[in-house]
């Protein structure tokens, strides 16, 4: 296909957004989609490191999903707000803390006996930094108003594993503001594309699917 590759697996919250970017910014590649459990040789040549996303372009390769989003970005799509530079630093502090100290306690939520973990403990240190989170935004439908931003797109995905993780403890809780956005999140088109099933890739079948 002689495109970039991105080695993807659906249901990644890393890869979400990745996918997400590569959709906003209208950058064809083919998506291979990989299992956890078997990844292919192809993807962990090039990334030893073994995570997903990986996008292998001609000349680099990008094993960190804030590096696809920003390479993505270079293609400066209208689709996406920008960001003045306090938001900027705002955004980004708040991806850092998402990304660290949520995926954190979330992980821990959820997989309590794999960490041997108290699962309540650490649902509570997610309900504090959603709430937390619910006193900064007053989203209109996205954070930053009428467009998508950035930071949408890389925390939703693990606000949205927490749903997950009991729905209905979610809903019953404080942070509206979050539990709306996060329905208007799950609804909207790009998520929506961003979900769509591709079959596992078949390195024997060399050619992975368009996306997006
Ligand atoms: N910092 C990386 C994290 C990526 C990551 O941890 N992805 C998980 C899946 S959600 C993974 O590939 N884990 C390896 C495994 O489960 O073997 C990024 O932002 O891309």
């Amino acid at each position: 296909m002689n495109l970039p590759i991105l080695y993807s697996f659906r249901r990644c919250p890393y890869a979400m957004r990745a996918r997400m970017a590569i959709i906003l910014a209208a950058k064809d590649c083919e998506l291979r989609e990989v299992s956890l459990k078997n990844k292919p040789d192809e993807m962990l040549q090039i990334s030893a490191k073994g995570t997903v996303p990986v996008l292998e372009l001609p000349n680099k390769v990008l094993e960190e999903s804030l590096d696809i989003i920003s390479w993505a970005m270079q293609s400066h799509p209208t689709k996406v707000y920008i960001f003045s530079i306090k938001e900027k630093l705002i955004s980004e502090s708040l991806i850092q803390l998402f990304d660290s100290k949520f995926k954190f306690h979330l992980d821990r939520y959820k997989y309590s006996s794999r960490f041997e973990a108290n699962s309540s403990e650490h649902r509570e240190e997610c309900k504090n930094i959603l709430e937390k989170l619910d006193t900064k935004i007053n989203p209109s439908p996205w954070i930053f108003g009428e467009k998508v931003s950035l930071l949408d797109i890389s925390i939703l995905p693990f606000i949205r594993q927490c749903k997950i993780a009991n729905p209905e403890w979610f809903f019953e809780q404080n942070f509206k503001k979050v539990i709306a956005l996060l329905n208007f999140f799950e609804a909207s088109n790009l998520f929506i594309h961003a979900m769509k099933k591709f079959d596992l890739w078949d390195p024997q079948n060399p050619n992975g699917s368009l996306f997006p």
